[in-house]
């Protein structure tokens, strides 16, 4: 049995609109750069591509209802831009909008507060068209569609959170191009950050006048340990602590960016523009927090790629030779997910008492807005591994609290299987069994695990 968490907490599943929807040219949906980058041979494992997923856009009665029988009380998904822009701009698809319409008011009938990102990767095709995050307009475009979403659903939706992960979407999308756009810009893709951060910190007071609900952004984050005391390695540390965590969290919170000298960045790019980070650290409610593991880093000197989270592992195969100030290490003495990644639940602990540290006054109150991990497939296996991280995890947000860190909400990674980006079908983060020839949903042990512990807080 879990501590006790307080009244109020928010218990939920997590999803993105890519990842499960499918429903792709229905509706008048538009394409987007997800479409675009699974049509290309070779970037997507298997040739997998979001076309169908989960069949969520047909499926969401059963979908809603599985959370309901679950007893969270609150679900995070994202809405799709090229549904509500199938063109990037210009007023709204009123089909695309509708399908969200329905979803919010079924969570509202069964008690579930819905928490809306408004972009989780999937930019209008139109969009990228003309540059995409590279290019400045495409922060206004965001604040165009936010406005739209806003006006439909800002009565129903509690929670806003802008952006999800905007340092995976730099960084694979544009950075190393594993994800879509696919472009390899290397730092040249820093005005990608830049510009995401701009069109959140714009959006949010177009979300305040319009909605009823708080304003957040979410942020991947992973603590970082240097693999020694050495003055190099904690060098190294601090840098990928730079890149990883603070790049998209400093402005936000204390209106700077940290110091990229170690990356060549100068203090003052010329994208950054007069005004620019007051307008990105318009105060927030809330912050988004996502985690799912440490990485140990050392000074570079030639090793081979850990076994860090993903993103860490392919900057480094991708960037092998390019002058990078720190090395993955490998972490050691932990299970590990089926992606690879180590099960380190005292991490979650250690980043939501280090944000509080770093950030004293200035950090929100916090939602972990995803936490999870990918297990095997197998047929009749009993879900152990994923029980044992989710149990981990949320005691360490238990003690976290304890510890003073004001956190509000906890939602899982993911209610489904689902579609995972480049790695296709493959990795499974779901509660919920999805057999994809046939969209048979199969609640899997975890699902239950976390159903008799809800069953407390009815
Ligand atoms: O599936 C992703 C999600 O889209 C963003 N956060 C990490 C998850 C697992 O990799």
């Amino acid at each position: 049995m879990l501590p006790r968490f307080p009244e109020g907490f928010l218990w939920g599943t997590a999803t993105a609109a890519y990842q499960i929807e499918g429903a792709v040219t229905e509706d008048g949906r538009g394409p987007s750069i997800w479409d675009s980058f699974c049509a290309e041979p070779g970037r997507v494992k298997n040739g997998d591509t979001g076309d169908v997923a989960c069949d969520h856009y047909h499926r969401w009665p059963e979908d809603v209802a599985l959370m309901a029988d679950l007893g969270v009380n609150a679900y995070r998904f994202s809405v799709a831009w090229p549904r509500v822009q199938p063109d990037g701009r210009g007023p709204a698809n009123a089909k695309g909008l509708d399908f969200y319409d329905r979803l919010v008011d079924a969570l509202a009938d069964r008690d579930i507060m819905p928490a809306l990102t408004l972009y989780h990767w999937d930019l209008p095709q139109v969009l990228q068209d003309g540059g995409g995050w590279m290019n400045r307009d495409t922060a206004h475009r965001f604040v165009e569609y936010a406005g739209l979403v806003a006006d439909r659903l800002g009565d129903r939706v509690d929670v806003w959170i802008t952006l999800n992960e905007p340092f995976v979407h730099m960084t694979e999308g544009y950075g190393i191009g594993t994800h879509a756009p696919g472009e390899a810009l290397l730092m040249g893709a820093l005005p990608a950050a830049h510009h995401l951060l701009l069109g959140h910190g714009l959006a949010v007071p177009v979300l305040r006048e319009r909605t009823s609900g708080q304003v957040a952004i979410t942020n991947n984050y992973s603590p970082v340990w240097a693999a020694s005391d050495s003055e190099a390695d904690l060098t190294a540390a601090a840098a990928f602590d730079a890149l990883q965590n603070r790049l998209f969290t400093d402005p936000l919170l204390l209106g700077r960016y940290p110091g990229m000298g170690a990356y060549g960045v100068a203090a003052e790019p010329a994208f950054v523009r007069d005004g620019d980070l007051d307008a990105i650290a318009a105060p927030l409610d809330l912050l988004g927090v996502n985690y799912y593991s440490p990485t140990r880093v050392a000074a570079p000197r030639g090793r081979a790629a850990g076994s860090g989270p993903s993103v860490l592992r392919e900057v480094e195969r991708h960037l092998e030779g390019a002058g990078l100030p720190f090395e993955d290490v490998p972490i050691s003495g932990y299970p590990v997910t089926a992606f690879g990644w180590p099960v380190v639940p005292d991490g979650l602990h250690e980043l939501l008492t280090g944000l509080r540290t770093a950030y004293g006054d200035a950090l929100p109150p916090v939602l972990v807005t995803e936490n999870g991990c990918s297990a095997p497939d197998v047929p009749g296996r009993a879900d152990r591994d994923r029980i044992d991280y989710l149990d981990g995890h949320c005691r360490a947000v238990h003690r976290a609290i304890e510890d003073g860190v004001d956190v509000r909400g906890y939602f899982v990674w993911s209610l489904l299987d689902n579609f995972e980006w480049a790695e296709g079908f493959d990795q499974r983060f779901g509660l919920v069994h999805v057999d994809y020839a046939t969209q048979r949903r199969t609640p899997k042990a975890s699902y239950h695990w976390l159903r008799e512990e809800l069953a407390r807080y009815r």
